[in-house]
């Protein structure tokens, strides 16, 4: 019978890796070599997923910014009203707002609190205008 047994050496080695690389949409790295434009008269809407394997939890924080945040993004209200990091399982989805109105123009990081996936490549900038 096919599948996976108990004590498969096969199981335990895939268990064993890890991620060579993070990315946020793309490849690692694309916007910080590529910032996001962001209007700061708007709002911004992120649908963020954790689709990292091999790494039980992810997350996602902004720099000198907080947002509202909706996980699983089912309810009208945020489960997270004010919040600059958030954590997901894998396979959690959830939704984030903020706005950048009363910031000055510039350039603002958000990143994994992972320092491990920041460096593999899991970091970004809004430019926001
Ligand atoms: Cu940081």
């Amino acid at each position: 019978m096919a599948g996976i047994r108990h004590g498969d050496e096969r199981l335990r080695h895939d268990l064993r890796r890890r991620n060579e690389v993070y990315a946020v949409n793309t490849v690692a790295f694309h916007y910080m070599k590529h910032p996001i434009p962001v209007d700061r008269a708007r709002p911004v809407r992120i649908y963020l997923s954790n689709l990292v394997e091999f790494d039980l939890v992810n997350s996602f924080h902004s720099h000198a910014n907080f947002f509202a945040y909706y996980d699983t993004g089912t309810t009208l209200e945020p489960t997270l009203p004010k919040a600059d990091t958030i954590a997901q399982v894998q396979g959690q989805q959830g939704i984030l707002e903020l706005s950048y109105t009363d910031h000055e123009p510039g350039l603002y990081m958000f990143h994994a609190h992972v320092s491990e996936f920041a460096e593999l490549g899991w970091m970004g900038v809004f430019d926001v205008r």
